[in-house]
C-alpha cells in the first residue's frame, strides 16, 4: 500500500485554504487545485510499502509524538517550488509552528529510518500543496498575493494510507498519534 505521515489540518483552516485556492484559480486556470478536505503537511512519504509495515511504525512513531509538546501553528506566504518562474507547485508556508513541524519531521524521520525509509536528501520545507501544474507556469501574480491563515493547535499527527483514483487521491487513516501535552 502506499502510505505517507502528515499533519492534518482543522475543518476551519481547510475552508479558508479552499476560498485561497478559488482565489488563485484566475492566476493559474492551468493548475489542478488540492481538494480542502485533503489538504495536509506532509512530514513524510512512504510510498509503497509492505502491508505489515504501518503495525511495525506504530510504536516508535508514537515513542516520537511523546516527545514534542503539542504547539501553535498557522500557515501564511505563498510560494512555489522549484520557483515562481516555473511553478510545478503553488503552496502556503507557515508563519508560525515551522520550527515546532521540522523538529518533528526529523524525528519522525528517525523513526522511519529503521524500518527501510530511506529520507529525502532535500531539507525539509515546511509548506502545504494547494496546487499542482502539469506544465510548469509563471506563478509570480498567484504567490504575490496576500495569504495569512488563521492559528491552530496541532495536537496529533497520522500515517495515512493513499489510494489513486482518476478522479483524484483517496486518504484514509491509519494511525494517529498524539503530541506530548503541555504540563499543567
Ligand atoms: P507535497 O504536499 O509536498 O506535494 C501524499 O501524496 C503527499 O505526499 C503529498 O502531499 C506530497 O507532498 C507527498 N509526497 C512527497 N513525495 C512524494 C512523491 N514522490 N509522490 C507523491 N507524493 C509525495
Amino acid at each position: 500500500m502506499r502510505c505517507f505521515v502528515a499533519v492534518e489540518l482543522p475543518a476551519e483552516v481547510r475552508r479558508e485554504l479552499g476560498d485561497l485556492t478559488r482565489g488563485l484559480c484566475r492566476y493559474l486556470p492551468e493548475a489542478r487545485w488540492v481538494r480542502p478536505e485533503l489538504m495536509h503537511l506532509t512530514l513524510a512519504f512512504l510510498g509503497e510499502v509492505a502491508d505489515d509495515l504501518p503495525g511495525r511504525l506504530r510504536a516508535p512513531l508514537a515513542a516520537t509524538g511523546a516527545r514534542h509538546p503539542a504547539f501553535n501553528a498557522r500557515l501564511g506566504g505563498l510560494g512555489a517550488f522549484p520557483g515562481p518562474g516555473r511553478a510545478r507547485v503553488v503552496w502556503v508556508g507557515m508563519e508560525a509552528g515551522a520550527d515546532e513541524l521540522g523538529a518533528l519531521q526529523k524525528d519522525v524521520v528517525g523513526a522511519l529510518v529503521p524500518a527501510g525509509y530511506v529520507p529525502e536528501r532535500r531539507p525539509f520545507s515546511p509548506h502545504l500543496t494547494l496546487g499542482r501544474l502539469r506544465t510548469p507556469a509563471d506563478a509570480g501574480a498567484a504567490v504575490r498575493r496576500h495569504f495569512s491563515g488563521r492559528g491552530f493547535r496541532v495536537e496529533r499527527f497520522v500515517l495515512l494510507r493513499s489510494v489513486l483514483r482518476p478522479d483524484g487521491p483517496e486518504y484514509t487513516e491509519l494511525e494517529s498519534f498524539a503530541l506530548k501535552a503541555p504540563a499543567a
